[in-house]
């Protein structure tokens, strides 16, 4: 019998023929690094909890992602689309690595970005774009997460200075982060702060014994009387939007980045089917394996357009926030199922580090809370379809 040719389930759909060669190009590039320099590494990360998040700034810094859909200060430019397409690479590599880039650009550098003075856009961006220097974002408190209007960190006036105190809790890149973007609350509502990390007061300790993200620093930040200038305050965002235009840039990324690791799933148990031999002929021979492949890649393919979809509104100007909560919701929602199904696949073999699948799903388990639970994307699409707020 003759072999025949197979496809992957993006060459089904021939998304390609969506992407542009500028686009592809980059891709290609991401899709190299996380091969050569990620995958050889990522298990052993995993496994000790840690990763060599410095190094690894300034590698990322020096493959152009960081920031690398923002114009000026050493960012890249990109389309949106092009940096979708980088987060799905790096989150096929691992969430932990997505999740280093999105809040390092989409969060803490996108805030500056958007909502800085000049000269705080001269002091950090540049060294953030090549990965010298690290940010955190922070908004979650202990007791305020799905709801942070509500949250207790206040900056208060002191002369011409501020002072800032209070609690930030699941901050990504904390202990490593050389500034810190805190939002707190002011007499005039919630307001952005430019903390420089070593200011007396600020400390980031690390959240251990954590079962997903195990390859990302996740940091508590004690804010204890921090005194700053008049000029940390960000001065182009008052009120919750201010925080909430970050949160639209990293979930956009999500709505890509998650598809890599459902890829990287699909196809590790598409591989393992193939050569794995049960009552004497693959795995993959089987219709129950088929119609399990078949599902999956349909629902990797359609996430896939949706996110195109999506990255070509952006790079229109007119993806509205709530479009990026069905790609949130839909794409990490499916792309976790797609993982735990693949594990099935792989049997036993599938519950260790020899293989991305577990590693995958459980890290998909903190996609599937921040930037927005499910249950949140769900109101905010909910709202928009009945025009009624049930988010209280
Ligand atoms: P609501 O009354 O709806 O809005 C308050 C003000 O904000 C405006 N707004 C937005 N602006 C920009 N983008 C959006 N997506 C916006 N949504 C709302 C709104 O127009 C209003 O403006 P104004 O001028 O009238 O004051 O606010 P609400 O308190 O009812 O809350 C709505 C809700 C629940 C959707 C919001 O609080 C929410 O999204 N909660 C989820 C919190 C969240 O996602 N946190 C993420 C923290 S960061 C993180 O998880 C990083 S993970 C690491 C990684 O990314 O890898
Ligand atoms: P809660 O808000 O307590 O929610 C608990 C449950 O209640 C969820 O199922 C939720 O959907 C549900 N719920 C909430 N509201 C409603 C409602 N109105 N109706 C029905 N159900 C509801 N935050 C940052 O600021 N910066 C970071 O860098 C960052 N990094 C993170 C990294 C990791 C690994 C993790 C796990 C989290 C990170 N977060 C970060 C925090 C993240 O954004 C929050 O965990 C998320 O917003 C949810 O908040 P919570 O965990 O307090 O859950």
């Amino acid at each position: 019998m003759t072999a025949r040719t197979t496809q992957t389930p993006f060459q089904l759909f021939d998304t390609d023929s969506l992407i542009g060669e500028e686009e592809r190009a980059i891709r290609d590039t991401v899709r190299r690094f996380v091969e050569d320099r990620i995958k050889p590494e990522i298990a052993d990360w995993y496994e000790s909890g840690s990763i060599p998040a410095r190094d690894l700034a300034k590698e990322l810094g020096a493959l152009g992602v960081l920031g690398m859909h923002l114009d000026g200060y050493g960012c890249a430019g990109t389309s949106a689309t092009a940096y979708g397409l980088a987060c799905l690479e790096l989150e096929a590599g691992d969430s932990g690595l997505r999740s280093l880039v999105s809040v390092q650009g989409s969060l803490a550098m996108f805030a500056i970005w958007r909502h800085g003075s000049d000269e705080q856009k001269q002091e950090w961006l540049p060294p953030m774009a090549a990965g010298e220097a690290i940010g955190c974002f922070g908004l979650t408190e202990p007791d305020f997460g799905s709801n942070p209007a509500g949250m207790r960190t206040r900056a208060v006036r002191d002369g011409s200075d501020w002072r800032l105190t209070g609690n930030k809790m699941w901050i990504t890149n904390g202990s490593v982060a050389d500034v810190a973007v805190v939002w707190a609350q002011t007499d005039d509502g919630i307001r952005g702060f430019v903390v420089p990390t070593d200011t007396p007061g600020f400390m980031a300790p690390e959240i251990k014994k954590k079962m997903s993200l195990r390859a990302s620093v996740t940091s508590e930040l004690v804010l204890d009387d921090v005194r700053l200038p008049a000029d940390a305050v960000l001065p182009g965002a008052t009120g919750l939007s201010g925080p909430l235009s970050c949160l639209n840039e990293a979930r956009y990324g999500i709505v890509f980045g998650a598809l890599g690791a459902a890829r990287d799933s699909l196809e590790t148990a598409i591989a393992y089917a193939k050569d794995r031999d049960i009552f004497d002929k693959p795995l993959a021979a089987y219709q129950l394996t088929q119609a399990k492949l078949a599902d999956m890649s349909l629902e990797l393919g359609k996430g896939m357009l949706l996110a195109l979809h999506l990255g070509r509104l952006k790079d229109a100007g007119s993806l509205r926030p709530e479009q990026v909560s069905l790609g949130k919701l839909n794409n990490v929602r499916e792309s976790i199922a797609i993982a735990r199904e693949c594990r099935t696949i792989l049997g036993a073999a599938g519950i260790t580090l020899e293989h991305p699948v577990l590693r995958h799903a459980n890290n998909l388990e903190s996609v599937l809370t921040y930037e927005g639970t499910s249950e949140v994307h769900q109101l905010v699409i909910g709202r928009a379809l009945t025009g009624e707020a049930a988010f209280r």
